[in-house]
Order: structure tokens, then C-alpha cells, then sequence
């Protein structure tokens, strides 16, 4: 199944358009706030060019990349979605209780025919109401737990009184305005967090959508340590999420979402020349993928014969057996061996396994091994003992 993250942000920070450049779906996008009602829900493959070249090398029947979901969700806060103060609403809730990350799209661009629901352009402000208002959804689930686990307790079961001492605790905390992520907990309270869902247990990418011109410097701005060249506008703006995002050690990217959209609707070779006359890597949306990966803490290992090029989803840090339960729960189970040889090392011997072979880049590694991202991995198995 493909990990999802949840597109969420204020009003017209750009949450659609960026998820239209995410997935070149099409969404409908406005210029006044709560356009989206409805969830927008698309699955797009995760670009990796090291498929390709495998593929160049291999000649399989098929090649298959990782894939990720993206969900689009309404506007939150300064909305009638949240004016009661209560958190969010079940429904936009149901959107995104279960995604695995959330990405919070952050509006720095300036546009006059689209303006800022609260009269201007100021990120920090914007991130905080945004925070709130995810404290306070998980502040109402808690309460609505403490008040069911409370009503078990009375049956004198001290599992269930030292559940609630917990929960109370967790309440003081996110009363504090702190995330449920940043909490100490023990393995079974951690089992009691995970069946609450939290949305502010959930890892944080930041996108900061920033305007067309402020783009080719906001990139660069983000990945240094520099202050924003002039006081306010674009540039500050970005400045000051990359603070508050290295601050709690999430990821952040810059994108403008409206050029991003623009851009996916040209053929592919068209995008990269203009990309590249912008001095911009790669496409914004292939960067919010990758971000999301690494916000997630996922890598990818590859597999590579006749039949198939594939990329694999697991945590950074797994094991080469639990490696091989992503293909098949038999490939763990009866796991051997894994013969493995990293893509750079494949490549950097000109594509030959025989040569990476000759090199020793081809090594047999056991249960012990961890696996690294770029990792082309045959496994070893017997499922017959
Ligand atoms: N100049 C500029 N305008 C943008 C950019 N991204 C979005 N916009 C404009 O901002 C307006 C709102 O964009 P949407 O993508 O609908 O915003 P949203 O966050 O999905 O809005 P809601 O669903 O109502 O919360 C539209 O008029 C977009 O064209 C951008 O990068 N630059
Ligand atoms: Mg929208």
C-alpha cells in the first residue's frame, strides 16, 4: 500500500495547486477560500532515475517505481471549518487521521487577485494558527479518550487509571502547545498514542509556496544558513519557515506551486530546459516526493533481472530480512542471504555485473546487514525447512 501524506494549510496557500502539480490531476483551484470541499485524492509514482538506467542495463518486462499518495484537503482555520474552536471537523478529519506525514504548505507568494485571507503575507503567524489548530483537534480526541478510558477505570483496573494519567499528561502537553511528537513515552503508553491517530504526532514537511521570481533564490536560501537578503516580502518569508523548520528538525522545500502547475502541463523535455534556464534542479513536485521520503525516514532498495526494475519502500536503518518481507513474507521468513551490490558501484563499473563482481562490489551479507538506500538486492531464501 502507498504511504500518504496529507496536503493541509490556510486558505489559499496553494494546497491545490501544488497538488495539481504533484499529480497533474487537474483539480479545480479559485481564488476564493474553501474551494475545496472534497477531498483531492491521487497515487503518483516516485521518479527515480536509477530505474531508468537499471532498465538500459537489464531490459526487463516491466519496471515498477515506489508510489505515494497525496490527499488535498479544505482550508484550515479563519474558516467556518474551525470557527467554533474545537478543532477540526470529523470529515475533514477522516481526509487525513491517517496519513503518514503531512505536509504544510505555507504561503510566501503575493497575489493580488487571490489575496490573503488575513490581509497579509506572514508565515509565522500562519504556521501558528495552523499548529493550533492541529493541538486542539488532538486536544478534543484526547479528552474524548480520557472520558471513555475514565469510565473503564472505575472498575478498579489500574491498567486502565494508568492509561488515564497518561492521557492527562499528554493533555497538559499539547495544552502547552507543544506537539504530541515531541513527548517522552514508554512502549505501551506508545501503544495507546498510536491508536488515537494524533495529527501532531505525525512527521512535518514544510512547503513553503513562494512566488515565480522569488523562487530561483528562495531554493538556495533555504539550504544556507543566510539571512533573507532584504527585511519582508518572499524571501523573508521563506527565511523564516527554514528557521522554524531546522528548529524542530523537519524538512523543508521551496516551490512555487502556481509555476509548478504551469510547468507540468508542458511535455516533459520543455519543463526541464525551462527549469533548468530558472537554475532549478529538478521539479518542484519531484522534490516535495523526495522530501516526503525523507521526512518519512524511507529509503529504497532496488531489484533489477529480465522479468522486472523495481523500487522498494522500507524504514532507513531495516534489516536485510525484513528487507525481503516487503517482497514476499516467504523471502523473510526462509531468508538466507542477500546478495547485494549498490547502484554506484554497479554504475561506476559500467553497468556490468560481471565486472562488479571481478571488482568485489558484489557482496553476500546476512541477517545482521542493514540496508542502504541504492541498495540492488537478490535475495537468498528456503522456505521448505
Ligand atoms: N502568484 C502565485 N499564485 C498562486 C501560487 N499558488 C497558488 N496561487 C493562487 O492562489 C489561489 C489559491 O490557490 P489554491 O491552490 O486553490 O489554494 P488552496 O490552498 O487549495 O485553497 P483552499 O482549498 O480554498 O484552501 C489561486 O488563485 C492560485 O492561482 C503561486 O505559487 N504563485
Ligand atoms: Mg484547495
Amino acid at each position: 500500500m502507498a504511504l500518504t501524506v496529507g496536503i493541509i494549510g490556510l486558505p489559499l496557500s496553494g494546497k491545490t495547486t501544488l497538488f495539481n502539480a504533484l499529480t497533474r490531476a487537474g483539480a479545480e483551484i479559485s481564488g476564493y477560500p474553501t474551494s475545496t470541499v472534497q477531498a483531492n485524492r491521487a497515487v503518483v509514482q516516485v521518479p527515480d532515475e536509477r530505474l531508468t538506467r537499471l532498465a538500459e542495463i537489464f531490459h526487463p518486462r516491466k519496471v515498477v517505481p515506489t508510489a505515494i499518495e497525496f490527499v488535498d484537503v479544505a482550508g484550515i482555520g479563519q474558516t467556518a471549518e474551525t470557527a467554533k474552536r474545537e478543532g477540526l471537523s470529523a470529515e475533514f478529519l477522516g481526509h487525513i487521521r491517517n496519513a503518514d506525514a503531512l505536509a504544510l504548505v505555507v504561503r510566501c507568494f503575493e497575489n493580488a487577485q487571490a489575496p490573503h485571507p488575513a490581509g497579509s503575507v506572514d508565515a509565522l503567524r500562519d504556521l501558528d494558527d495552523l499548529m493550533t489548530e492541529l493541538a486542539l483537534t488532538d486536544l478534543a480526541t484526547v479528552d474524548r479518550r480520557i472520558e471513555t478510558t475514565g469510565r473503564k477505570a472505575k472498575s478498579g483496573d489500574k491498567k486502565f487509571a494508568e492509561e488515564v494519567a497518561f492521557l492527562k499528561r499528554v493533555r497538559d502537553h499539547l495544552n502547552e502547545g507543544r506537539p504530541a511528537s515531541q513527548l517522552q513515552f514508554t512502549a505501551s503508553e506508545q501503544a495507546v498514542l498510536g491508536e488515537l491517530f494524533l495529527l501532531t504526532m505525525k512527521p512535518l514537511l514544510y512547503v513553503v509556496n513562494s512566488g515565480e521570481d522569488a523562487l530561483g533564490e528562495a531554493g538556495p536560501l533555504l539550504a544556507s544558513d543566510a539571512p533573507a537578503p532584504h527585511a519582508g516580502g518572499e524571501l523573508a518569508c521563506a527565511a523564516a519557515v527554514r528557521d522554524r523548520a531546522r528548529a524542530e528538525g523537519a524538512e523543508v522545500i521551496a516551490v512555487s506551486a502556481r509555476l509548478e502547475a504551469e510547468l507540468g502541463e508542458l511535455a516533459e523535455q520543455d519543463a526541464a530546459e525551462y527549469l533548468a534556464a530558472l537554475g532549478l534542479p529538478a521539479l518542484g513536485a519531484d522534490r516535495v516526493i523526495q522530501a516526503g521520503y525523507r521526512a518519512l525516514n524511507l529509503i529504497s532498495f532496488l531489484t533489477a533481472g529480465e522479468d522486472e526494475v523495481r523500487a522498494w519502500t522500507v524504514t532507513r536503518g531495516a534489516k536485510a530480512p525484513a528487507a525481503a518481507g516487503k517482497i514476499h513474507t516467504d523471502f523473510e521468513r526462509g531468508f538466507i542471504r542477500a546478495e547485494v551490490v549498490h547502484y554506484d558501484d554497479l554504475m561506476a563499473d559500467g553497468g556490468s555485473m560481471k565486472t562488479a563482481k571481478e571488482h568485489g562490489h558484489v557482496r553476500l551479507e546476512g541477517k545482521e546487514y542493514t540496508v542502504r538506500d541504492g541498495d540492488i538486492i537478490e535475495f537468498r531464501f528456503n522456505v521448505s525447512k
